[in-house]
């Protein structure tokens, strides 16, 4: 999310990106960030961010001409409510991610039957929700938020949300040849 919001924002230049060790005992990325989590943001003043919503939002500032931030009113609410279904569906496959990323023998099969029952509801849901205007019109984080669940089908070789869901198939195909988007997918993990 946020290097896709970095290429829209044309900061690019602005941001070093630095990969971090995750989810290693003793790595040095805690005495950077000791909560582990990335994305992590050290801005210039040497204050570091974290959470994605958070690091967008501060980026889409930086100009002063927010892209992103969230309209008055009753759109407001509705682009809460769709961000938040997206952030859902994210957060649900990025647990069912961590869990095939551990060694097979510690993979727990309820889990992993949980998180593709969730995946498999919210495909359902978006293929209803995905003709609001707010997910057809100008970019937002919500779309953004969106287009990063579905795109982790790259990495996820059970992650089949696609069959049955052909408006979702439809807009995902679309947003997915944007520039800021293909730069910045998953690499293909099967
Ligand atoms: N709420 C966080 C979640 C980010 C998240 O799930 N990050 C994963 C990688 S995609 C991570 O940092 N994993 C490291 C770990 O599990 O310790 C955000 O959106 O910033």
């Amino acid at each position: 999310m946020v290097r896709v919001v970095l290429l829209e924002k044309n900061l690019a230049s602005r941001v070093e990106i630095v990969v971090a060790q995750t989810r290693t005992a003793d790595s040095p990325y805690y005495h950077v960030n000791p909560s582990g989590w990335v994305p992590y943001l050290i801005r210039d003043d040497g204050i570091g961010l974290e959470e994605s919503v958070l690091i967008c939002s501060y980026l889409d500032w930086l100009d002063g001409k927010p892209a992103f931030d969230l309209p008055q009113g009753e759109e407001g609410w509705e682009m809460r409510r769709l961000e938040a279904l997206a952030r859902s569906m994210l957060d649900g496959l990025a647990v069912w991610s961590r869990e095939i990323a551990r060694p097979p023998d510690e993979q727990s099969s309820t889990v992993i039957r949980h998180e593709a029952a969730r995946a498999s509801r919210m495909a359902d849901l978006w293929e209803k929700e995905i003709d609001h205007p707010l997910m057809r019109r100008v970019l937002n984080l919500g779309q953004i938020t969106l287009a990063c669940a579905l795109g982790l089908e790259a990495r996820n070789p059970d992650l089949l949300w696609r069959p049955g869901h052909p408006m979702l198939c439809a807009w995902f195909d679309r947003f997915a040849v944007r520039p800021s988007f293909a730069a910045t997918s998953p690499p293909a993990k099967h």
